[in-house]
């Protein structure tokens, strides 16, 4: 475990067939120097949905960069967001991943560490949390199944594009709620809560029920091309532009 050396990233929302973006992605998850560890926290894609023997097309490029990384001996886990979930048994065998529907738990070093995509934190995404739940209902997935990749695929960017504009501008005035959900955790006892969804990186402590903890907030590699590392010398860091650490080791 000394020379793990952890990456969290979230919201890239790659699109079907957008090979440029898919590939810049998948060169910088390759060269990443020393990474052990993948934590891919939600939204990765901009719509997808795990088929029992299918998969939707137009992700081949990223999908191969992950079966290289677990291939290589990179660990890799995968927290569900609200637009890519119900990966299932055959995703986590094809790229060997872990799934995780709802959230992940971790010790890294002495610090218990809560990692969700974040999208139930905000009370007013009231139409994220009925189709979170609708989405993942057995009748859906069955549907899914009945419907096929191909128009699920285009059923999922009609929507993100009817709902996309009003839910960015939901989540931006929001921040406190995301805060105020990582402090419900701190508070619960873990040390550092890591959320994304909310499309703005994020570093602060938090103080809640008498502890200390630290939120933070992934942004998205979408536009700030942020993320988190962790590794024993230096702890957590948030990195904005794809490379800079933007706060110092603590
Ligand atoms: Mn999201």
């Amino acid at each position: 475990m000394a020379d793990a050396r952890w990456l969290f990233l979230s919201d890239a929302h790659l699109a079907p067939g957008d090979t440029a973006c898919q590939g810049e992605l998948a060169r910088f998850l390759r060269d990443f120097p020393g990474l052990t560890h993948l934590c891919i926290n939600g939204d990765l894609f901009d719509f997808f949905v795990g088929f029992r023997r299918r998969e939707m097309a137009g992700f081949e490029t990223l999908l191969a960069a992950l079966r290289d990384l677990t291939g290589r001996g990179v660990t890799l886990h995968y927290v569900e967001g609200n637009h890519d979930f119900c990966l299932g048994p055959r995703f986590a065998a094809a790229y060997g991943a872990q799934l995780h529907p709802d959230h992940a738990t971790l010790t890294l070093g002495t610090q218990r560490v809560w990692v969700e995509h974040g999208d139930l934190a905000n009370p007013a995404e009231h139409l994220a949390h009925l189709f979170r739940w609708l989405f993942r209902s057995r009748a859906a997935l069955l549907l899914a199944e009945f419907i096929g990749p191909a128009r699920l695929q285009r059923f999922g960017r009609w929507l993100d594009r009817a709902t996309g504009d009003a839910h960015y501008m939901v989540r931006a005035t929001a921040h406190p709620c995301f805060r105020a959900h990582a402090a419900h955790r701190i508070a619960a006892g873990y040390d550092v809560v890591i959320l994304g969804h909310a499309h703005i990186p994020s570093d602060e402590v938090v103080e809640a029920g008498g502890r200390r903890g630290r939120y933070l907030n992934l942004g998205d590699w979408l536009a700030h091309r942020s993320y988190v590392t962790w590794d024993a010398t230096a702890g957590f860091r948030l990195h904005e532009d794809g490379g800079a650490p933007v706060t110092p080791p603590r």
